[in-house]
């Protein structure tokens, strides 16, 4: 059970499954990691509301296809009919179609909108985050000026794992928002397109030398969370992996404090105020 354990371990992040606030993948999961915002939960509506209507489509086909073989193949009707049109199943098989579109689009464009519009809040309700995708590693920066904190977030090595980190998806010093705030990052680049994803969140976007894109979310409860770069990047674009800590705000705000002193002791507060303890995958499945 133990090597098997460190098997699947070793599996993809391909294979995703619901991991409560520490969204990651777990060992044989095949569905998505656990939405950890609101618009999350509606993606996986939607998704799940689409998955059955293309479920039903393709039964509906093949049952056709199968009824057409066995009950007109040349054995079973030696003599065709010739008739090539047929106006009622025409107009049927244009028209369900496009209803059934429309109804996707219905449900998906408000979605759509939702995610990319920041929505309209109050100025305290909003933390600004400049994400920036390098080869190959991102960097966080939090406000600006003379004032602002920028640190680089490096992919912890195999054997340099702490208790409780995930390979390959743990960071040396992940970003840290705050819980039930407005988190708006402005994602770019400075040398080749990445991409900054986030399956708990349900967020992609490409990160673009010259272009800045914006995300927002906003979680609800403390946790950790991972996601990986989606851009083919070069070399190591599979070891620049995203750790996102959500605190409680005044936690967050303590961690800020500390980090623009001194970015190691931001990251001794973290471990301390929430340590990994080594359980988060097992606690998940
Ligand atoms: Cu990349």
């Amino acid at each position: 059970m133990r090597s098997r354990k460190r098997l699947f371990a070793a599996l993809p992040v391909l294979l995703l499954g619901s991991g409560g606030a520490h969204a990651a993948p777990v060992p044989g999961g095949i569905n998505f990691q656990a939405a950890a915002t609101d618009t999350a939960q509606r993606v996986h509506e939607f998704h799940d509301t689409v998955l059955v209507i293309i479920a039903a489509i393709t039964v509906f086909v093949t049952a056709l296809l199968i009824w057409v073989m066995v009950r007109y193949n040349r054995r079973a009707n030696p003599k065709a009919s010739q008739f090539s049109h047929n106006t009622v199943v025409e107009v049927l098989w244009t028209v369900i179609p496009v209803l059934i579109l429309v109804f996707i689009a219905y449900r998906s464009f408000p979605l759509l909108y939702e995610q990319d519009v920041f929505p309209e809040v109050a100025e305290n309700e909003v933390v600004d985050v400049k994400v920036y995708g390098r080869q190959w590693f991102w960097s966080y920066i939090y406000g600006e000026g003379d004032e602002a904190l920028e640190y680089d977030s490096n992919m912890v090595p195999a054997d340099a794992l702490a208790a409780g980190q995930v390979a390959q998806l743990s960071v040396d010093y992940p970003m840290v928002v705050p819980v039930g705030k407005h988190v708006r990052l402005s994602v770019t680049a400075s040398d080749v397109i990445h991409s900054w994803a986030m399956p708990a969140f349900a967020l992609k976007t490409d990160a673009i030398p010259g272009r800045l894109n914006q995300l927002w979310f906003k979680v609800d409860e403390p946790g950790v969370f991972y996601g990986q770069c989606s851009e083919l990047c070069g070399q190591r674009h599979a070891y620049m992996p995203i750790e996102v800590r959500v605190l409680p705000e005044d936690q967050y705000l303590a961690w800020l404090e500390k980090s623009k002193a001194s970015v190691a002791d931001g990251r001794a507060y973290l471990d301390e105020v929430q340590p990994l303890g080594g359980s988060q995958l097992a606690s998940s499945n």
